[in-house]
């Protein structure tokens, strides 16, 4: 049977870094709902959907949305009153159609991407099955691998460090449930290691800590003492991903380390610290290694590198089917990392996975550095199938949320629930069993 849309709301809410964003609710002729709120990053690439915020600096330092809330409540909101809520696609198409720009720069991703998210969930609503469920299908209950980000630099923290995020990845475990206290004992472990040798222990943007260490070889180095401080087997059990979000620190075709040594590297030498710290760490997965116009850097890598660990491309797609297609072609990757807001609407974002999929590549769901207490993504993960997720560090509620949720969805899942190591494909993690 139909159920049809009766009305949209819209209104400004906080992130998690005190800016607006939006909260769209979608009312059913039935008097269901189905509620979304939008994230927002930091470290953005250049080619992503367009972000609308109002300009005007008496409000918010000009970063207000109620423009693009003023959008979804009245062009968008008459264009779909009465349309159909399962379809998304359909749904989708309308929206795409209706801002009619490359890059959904007239009516704001954040409003459409507010309004496709919310229209899933009110879907979810009428059919009275979960979000995971609607998305995927029966047979959706892979619990993602998660990877904890308990290290923040970059754009995600004052610090000096200048790759943006140090990643544990506890692939090891039996369960979700298992994995998140293994990443939870871990970041405990790593408190109290940089607290001995006098390091800060304050947090940065996605809860990860946010010391003054000398550069991403001491990162690791403490990471990897966390992992056996809680008692874990290095590698097997927890492993370590990097992000350095390289197209932050790009300039005039170089690589430059300004919040550390203010050394400047070119591709290759950057290459070559890939190399040595893949060697001395068991890293399984590096995203964004190279900036999002340095599709050789990319292509070297993955040429390198690409067999023994897991090589995603973040910036330099933004989850755009055709900048993936180009990857695909390209061999510039073996991964894309999967952000909803970076395209703007949730049927575009699965064409991106499967586009993925057919190539035989692995992905990775995404949150944003700006986050809310919305947990879309984790239903999204289990939906989807990839078997990973990222979702930040072991603090902070809006990323807890995301965790907490994927808790809820394996309970419910019961022993039909699947856990299981995206790496075993690699070499690296079979190399790599320090204790
Ligand atoms: C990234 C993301 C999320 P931001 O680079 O992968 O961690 O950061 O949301 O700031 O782009
Ligand atoms: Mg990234």
């Amino acid at each position: 049977m139909a159920v049809v849309i009766e009305t949209i709301d819209a209104f400004e809410i906080l992130d998690s870094r005190g800016y607006p964003t939006l909260r769209v609710v979608v009312t059913l002729e039935n008097g269901q709902q189905g509620v979304a709120s939008v994230p927002s990053g930091a470290s953005t690439g250049r080619h992503e959907a367009l972000e609308l915020r109002d300009g005007d600096a008496t409000r918010y330092g000009g970063k207000g949305v109620l423009k693009a809330v003023s959008h979804v409540r009245t062009i968008i909101r008459d264009h779909l009153l009465g349309a159909e809520v399962m379809s998304q696609e359909t749904v989708d198409q309308a929206l795409i159609a209706l801002d009619g720009t490359e890059n959904k720069s007239r009516l704001g991703a954040n409003a459409i991407l507010g309004v496709s998210m919310a229209v899933a969930r009110a879907a979810c609503a009428a059919k009275g099955i979960p979000l995971y469920e609607y998305l995927g299908t029966r047979s959706a209950r892979r619990l993602p691998v998660p990877m904890m980000n308990v290290i923040n630099g970059g754009r995600h923290a004052e610090n000096s460090l200048d790759f943006q995020e140090f990643m544990i990845v506890p692939h090891g475990a039996p369960t979700f449930a298992e994995a998140l206290r293994f990443g939870a004992e871990t970041f405990h472990a790593l408190r109290t290691a940089l607290r001995k040798w006098g390091h800060s222990v304050a947090v940065g943007d996605e809860g990860g800590f946010a010391p003054n260490l000398s550069g991403s070889e001491e990162a690791c180095e403490f990471i990897v003492q966390a992992i056996q401080s809680a008692g874990l087997r290095v590698g097997t059990d927890v492993a370590i991903a990097l992000d350095p979000a390289a197209t932050s620190f790009w300039n005039n075709e170089q690589y430059v380390f300004e919040k550390s040594s203010r050394e400047a590297v070119s591709r290759q030498e950057l290459l070559e610290l890939y190399r040595r710290l893949v060697d001395a760490y068991p890293i399984v997965s590096i995203e964004d290694g190279f900036a999002e116009d340095d599709w050789d850097g990319f292509r070297l890598q993955t040429a390198l590198q690409g067999n023994r660990i897991q090589i995603v491309g973040d910036d330099v797609y933004v989850t755009n089917p055709q900048f993936i297609r180009r990857g695909i072609e390209g061999r510039a990757t073996n991964a894309a990392l999967i952000k909803l807001n970076q395209i703007g609407t949730v049927s575009e974002t699965i064409r991106a996975i499967e586009m993925c999929r057919e190539a035989g590549w692995q992905y990775v769901i995404s949150h944003r550095s700006g986050e809310t207490e919305d947990t879309f993504i984790s239903d999204f993960a289990v939906a989807m199938g990839g078997g990973q997720i990222k979702a930040g560090s072991l603090s902070r509620s809006e990323r807890l949320a995301k965790y907490n949720r994927l808790l809820e969805i394996e309970r419910e899942l019961g022993p039909s629930a699947i856990y299981e190591s995206p790496f075993s494909k690699f070499q690296q993690t079979r190399a790599k069993v320090k204790s």
